[in-house]
């Protein structure tokens, strides 16, 4: 008799709290090195936004911009999301590099012509394989987003050679590829922060850097000084939605796959605000740079050629480095693309 009474009432009491085999966090840290305006910090924004709406309020994503859960320092995101410091994150190839040396597959120089090979790239094996990778280290890669094609500025002088790089002191970020890709083309790279490359832009410590039309304009780097832009799509850099693993492992199966469609749906919107303006069809946001007084050189593509051919060693090296298979997968996908 009492024995059923207590199961009646368990039974009852479990009836209530259907998530009590879950235990959820009251709010899920999601860093992201930029935040609302730009591209990445508004898909990050809608990943939180789709999950509480879809979970009816259940689970709460919060955003930190800024890099901000590692003090600023991007390229120390991953390895804090492996630990649990941080629960998720939209984060860049770029600053996972350190720790997914595969992730330097999208920095190779003029691997990616377009945003249809990019695309090929993440949605193919190649992106597979990288996904993969990510899944042996503790973190749970759900879905690509978009920082995009990094172009450059500088505050010297129009850049339409090599020769013209030569010597300008450039401000670049994360893996050694990017050093020396710059040092290849005779430019002085230098290492550093998104937090430390706006007053070094604004000092004139650096003279250049690299990043998208979306950073760049949101980031206002025509006022400080950025007055020379060339659009030479060298590299495209993808966003991940991800999730520290041992944070993931405490949800129900079905919250796992509510978190993984939301960040898919977050990060195809972000792609698309991302791409906005910088079309052919849609020149919009490039015409706002130039009324801004900035200069706009556009390569043709033997001028491009010259940067490819000037970097083409670099590319060889860092294609042993990163694994063969797997750029060779995405060099496939490319050409098919
Ligand atoms: O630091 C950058 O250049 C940025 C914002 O694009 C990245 O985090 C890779």
């Amino acid at each position: 008799m009492l024995s059923s009474a207590v199961a009646a009432g368990l039974a009852m009491l479990l009836a209530g709290q259907p998530a009590s085999a879950e235990a959820l966090k009251p709010e899920y840290k999601v860093s992201t090195v930029l935040g609302a305006p730009f591209p990445w910090g508004l898909s990050a924004q809608r990943w939180a936004d789709l999950v509480k709406e879809r979970s009816n309020g259940r689970i709460v994503l919060k955003v930190y911009p800024g890099a901000q859960l590692v003090g600023g320092d991007q390229t120390k995101e991953f390895t804090a999301m492996r630990q649990g410091v941080i629960d998720m994150a939209v984060g860049s190839t770029i600053n996972w590099s350190p720790q997914v040396s595969q992730l330097n597959l999208f920095a190779l120089p003029f691997l990616m012509p377009d945003f249809r090979a990019l695309d090929a790239i993440t949605s193919g094996p190649a992106g597979k394989m990288v996904f993969d990778v990510i899944a042996t280290k503790d973190v749970v890669p759900l879905a690509w987003g978009e920082n995009g094609f990094r172009e450059l500025s500088n505050s010297k002088r129009d850049v339409r050679t090599p020769e013209d790089l030569k010597g300008l002191k450039i401000r670049v970020v994360g893996s050694p590829l990017f050093n020396e890709t710059f040092t290849a083309l005779g430019a002085n790279p230098t290492q550093m922060s998104w937090a430390d490359a706006q007053p070094a832009l604004s000092t004139g410590a650096v003279d250049g850097q690299e990043n998208p039309l979306a950073v760049y304009s949101l980031a206002k780097l025509y006022t400080l000084g950025q007055k020379h832009l060339t659009l030479w799509g060298y590299v495209a850099d993808p966003l991940i939605f991800a999730v520290s693993k041992p944070v993931w492992d405490t949800f129900s199966p079905e919250d796992q796959a509510l978190l993984r469609a939301a960040a898919a749906d977050a990060g195809a919107y972000g792609r698309d605000i991302a791409r906005k303006g910088i079309t052919v069809e849609d020149p919009s946001l490039l015409t706002q740079i130039e009324a801004a007084g900035v200069t706009v050189t556009r390569l043709s593509p033997a001028q491009q050629k010259a940067f490819q051919k000037a970097t083409a060693a670099v590319y060889d090296k860092w294609k042993a480095r990163i694994g063969a298979d797997l750029v060779t997968a995405a060099e496939q996908s490319v050409a098919a693309s």
